[in-house]
């Protein structure tokens, strides 16, 4: 039978192994560590107002997603709803028109490649630059729109 003394220095031993297990990584959680991470949600109104995102932390690479699609107005001619997701304007009964509308202060091109269905588009990989990102909405005439995008800003890693 252990004395006091043994019973605590045994419980002290196995805390110690369980605290060294702990710090040692699991295998393949670093890999999982290092898939981009959202870092900032917005929404980009259709009426042109202005949003700005997280601080770009200087030297460090993001991408920003847009999804969704707004109203952009009326297609006379049909008299059709002009839906636009952040790349393409479709709905109107003219066929899909390439229409990049969602602009911002870092350059960002959304629309590298062709239609999304999922209206889902990222932009290249920027490195951060020690400011705020602004996107916004453009169109020749504003007081026909409604709706809004969705923004993420993630982080490569
Ligand atoms: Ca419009």
């Amino acid at each position: 039978m252990l004395k006091p003394i043994q019973i605590f220095t045994a419980v002290a031993t196995t805390a110690a192994s369980l605290a060294l297990f702990a710090a040692v990584p699991v295998p393949g959680s670093g890999k999982a560590d290092a898939s981009p991470l959202t870092m900032h949600t917005n929404s980009i109104p259709a009426n042109g107002g202005r949003i700005s995102t997280m601080w770009l932390e200087r030297g460090k690479r993001y991408k920003v997603r847009i999804s969704g699609q707004t109203h952009f107005g009326t297609w006379k001619p049909t008299r059709r709803a002009l839906k636009n997701d952040a790349c393409f304007e479709f709905n109107s009964g003219r066929g899909r028109v390439s229409l990049p509308v969602v602009k911002s202060s870092h350059g960002l091109n959304f629309c590298r490649s062709g239609y999304r269905s999922n209206h889902k588009y990222e932009s290249q990989i920027i490195y951060g630059d020690g400011r705020n990102l602004s996107l916004w909405v453009y169109d020749t005439d504003y007081r026909d729109n409604y709706g809004s995008y969705y923004a993420e800003v993630i982080l490569m890693r």
